[in-house]
């Protein structure tokens, strides 16, 4: 098994990253712990009995992660494992009806935060002839769906974006996996929904959704291959989620 050294977890207090978070720590990697929230990410790194490091700064800020990241203390730059995890949907408002600083907020943390953290990140991976580039895409980048506009829009370009990097990186011995997830019982739809609780749990009802750990299941098995093997992407749905016919306009 291929063992990383220290794994950076963006977004790292949400439901996906404590599961990253906790399956990387069971391996006994370092882990580098990303959070807004001082405190949140102060509460989830009490509970970790491996080397952990707090990584506290807005995904929407591309200074202060430029300064986050440059704090970073010497024992934990051996980086060989970023999971571009932060990130989200606001909204599910028709396109024409939608509110734009809901797509300034998206464009923000999910593409250009994970953009500039990449680049930050990126340079001593390819120096170390190691190192593994973990995003969380989703299905909506491969499915449109109504109300989907920018987080559909921004799942894509973190697809091809994974796949681009790729490219640039054969020779470097870095590896780069793009992640799919569909439905997962998460505080995405609450957050979506702006703290409507009902219509978030409607989202998740009678049915049987994914849950974070199956999603850290893939992540980790991605991320402790041989080195010689590179899981592109992967596309992961419940099996109670599947596909809808195309939508026809009928006249009256
Ligand atoms: C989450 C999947 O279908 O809610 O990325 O957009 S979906």
């Amino acid at each position: 098994m291929h063992k990383p050294n220290c794994v950076l977890i963006t977004g790292a207090t949400g439901d996906f990253g404590r599961a990253f978070v906790d399956r990387f720590a069971a391996l006994g990697c370092k882990v580098i712990v990303h959070g807004r929230d001082a405190k949140k990410v102060a509460a989830l790194v009490s509970a970790l009995s491996v080397p952990v490091y707090s990584l506290v700064c807005d995904m929407a800020d591309p200074k202060a992660i430029e300064t986050a990241v440059c704090a970073i203390p010497p024992e934990f730059q051996d980086i060989d494992v970023l999971v571009n995890n932060a990130g989200g949907a606001l909204g599910l408002e028709k396109a024409h009806e939608s509110n734009l600083d809901d797509w300034d907020a998206m464009i923000d943390i999910n593409v250009r935060g994970l953009v500039h953290m990449t680049r930050h990140i990126l340079p001593r991976m390819v120096s170390a002839k190691r190192g593994h580039i973990i995003n969380i895409g989703s299905t909506a980048g491969n499915w449109p769906y109504p109300g989907g506009h920018v987080y559909c829009a921004s799942k894509a370009f973190v697809r091809q974006f994974s796949l681009a990097v790729r490219a640039d990186l054969q020779g470097t011995s870095v590896r780069v996996t793009n992640i799919e997830p569909g439905m997962v019982e998460t505080q995405f739809s609450l957050a979506r929904f702006k703290g409507d609780a009902a219509r978030a749990k409607a989202v998740y009802a009678n049915t049987h959704p994914l849950s974070p750990s199956d999603i850290a299941e893939a992540v980790v098995w991605c991320a402790t291959l041989p080195a010689h093997v590179n899981v592109n992407s992967i596309e992961i749905m419940p099996t109670t989620q599947s596909f809808g016919p195309l939508a026809v306009e009928r006249f009256a």
